[in-house]
């Protein structure tokens, strides 16, 4: 049999904790029974998480993050000898960072190959011995439905970059792009503000060109050897093979991302979904649920549950159920141990947001990382339910508010079904 991925050990033994706590204060004698085969529950909605499985373990091994990969060939699969020939080793990387000659940026001094004034992996590696920063951040493109993957980024931030190319004026947006096969139809570019990229607001990190993932260079699939990380935003503004960037006077986003009518400027939003729950229970028993919640630009106050019959007809005056009787759900605690590849479970020295003195987190649940959750529901007549999981954001909007919209970024209230039986 495999082994149960670390993730799913390190969320049951959370919840666990969480269960037993409750059981022990005489709540939840009849949980006793369910807590003692934590182990094995429930193998029905194990299959059903499978592809939340990876996420477990709090942090992502980089190679079991989801993939958004464009490409014809993908970068990553190019043979090693052409890999050195189009840069995509660390020997081979060159960034090059030119004024837009559409709408020129004043720069004294652009980096090129030709010039010879590329950034070269070795500058990248002087740079990071004085500059470089670690942030977690969880990885979500703005179409799916679930997280790619969490991680720790390390990198140098892009600003240190900028500087190098000595702007004088007429720099209102920085665009990006990756090695794309040299064919125009497979570029893949974003952009920022220039405002974003010199400062970090509101206890934000840097966006970073990033090397390493959870303590461990960056993969090919992951974007190696290096990429942009842009702490806030959906996938799609953390280009992969980045070797390009492009300072220019446009005063507006020309993201790739963009067609497809993506809200190429959305931050990433709050959400909650459920990961364990027994899909078939005994009627009057408890029902234990845990799940896991993405914490957005606006953090995370609580997550809620509701459990509804399945003939309940959706309240067409009410369509986001704000009325309805929601039980809040219990946030679990940060995780004693990290996973993902950090060897030795360890996090590099410095990491935004966690205390140098302890190595924890300073608050929690963090912005731009993943929570988990757990709650247990009073017994309930047999029958068909739907479940329902949301979160309330640290402002008080409850999921999918304050943005409802899809392609901002997915963050629609969860239906699953439930079945309660004699
Ligand atoms: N060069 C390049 N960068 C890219 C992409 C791409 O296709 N090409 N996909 C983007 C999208 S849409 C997402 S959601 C993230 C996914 O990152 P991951 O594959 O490391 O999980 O990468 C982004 N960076
Ligand atoms: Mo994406």
């Amino acid at each position: 049999m495999a082994a149960e991925p670390l993730m799913l050990q390190e969320h049951r033994r959370l919840s666990r904790r969480f269960f037993g706590q409750l059981a022990a204060g005489g709540a939840l004698g009849m949980l006793l029974p369910w807590q003692a085969r934590a182990a094995e529950l429930p193998p029905e909605c194990a299959a059903a998480c499978e592809s939340f499985l990876k996420q477990l373990e709090y942090l992502t091994p980089q190679e079991e993050f989801g993939n958004v990969s464009r490409g014809t060939p993908r970068p990553y699969d190019l043979p090693e000898e052409k890999k050195q020939e189009v840069g995509l080793t660390p020997e081979s990387w060159r960034l090059e960072v030119v004024s837009d000659p559409d709408d020129p940026a004043d720069i004294e001094q652009p980096l090129t190959v030709e010039a010879g004034t590329a950034i070269d992996w070795d500058e990248l590696m002087k740079m990071a011995k004085q500059h470089a920063v670690s942030f977690p951040k969880i990885m979500t493109c703005n179409n799916g439905g679930r997280p790619l993957g969490m991680g720790i980024w390390e990198g140098v931030p892009l600003r240190e970059i900028v500087w190098r190319t000595r702007p004088q004026q007429n720099l209102r947006r920085v665009f990006y792009n990756g090695f794309h096969n040299d064919d125009p139809k497979q570029l893949f570019r974003s952009s920022l503000p220039i405002g974003r990229v010199l400062e970090d607001p509101f206890d934000l990190p840097p966006v970073i060109l990033c090397y390493k993932l959870n303590g461990q260079l960056l993969n090919g699939e992951r974007g190696g050897p290096v990429r942009m990380v842009v702490p806030e935003a959906y996938g799609f503004k953390s280009v992969k093979w980045l070797q390009r960037i492009v300072l220019s006077n446009l005063f507006h986003a020309n993201d790739t991302y963009a067609s497809g009518n993506n809200d190429v400027d959305s931050g990433m939003k709050t959400f909650a979904h459920s990961l364990l729950k027994p899909e078939k229970i005994k009627a009057g028993q408890p029902i234990p649920i845990t799940g896991y919640a993405q914490v957005g630009i606006s953090g995370l106050k609580k997550v809620q549950t509701l459990l509804l019959p399945k003939s309940t007809e959706w309240p067409q005056d009410d369509p986001y159920y704000t009325q309805a009787d929601w039980t809040d759900a219990h946030l679990l605690d940060p995780p004693k141990t990290w996973g993902g590849g950090l060897p030795d479970d360890r996090l590099p020295d410095k990491v935004h947001g966690f205390d140098p003195a302890t190595g924890r987190p300073q608050n929690w649940p963090m912005r731009m990382t993943m929570a988990h959750w757990a709650t247990v529901l009073p017994g309930l007549p047999a029958g068909e339910y739907t479940l329902h999981s949301r979160s309330i954001d640290a402002n008080g909007y409850a999921q999918p508010m304050p943005r409802p919209f899809r392609k901002s970024g997915r963050n629609v209230i969860e239906e699953t079904p439930v079945q309660i039986v004699e």
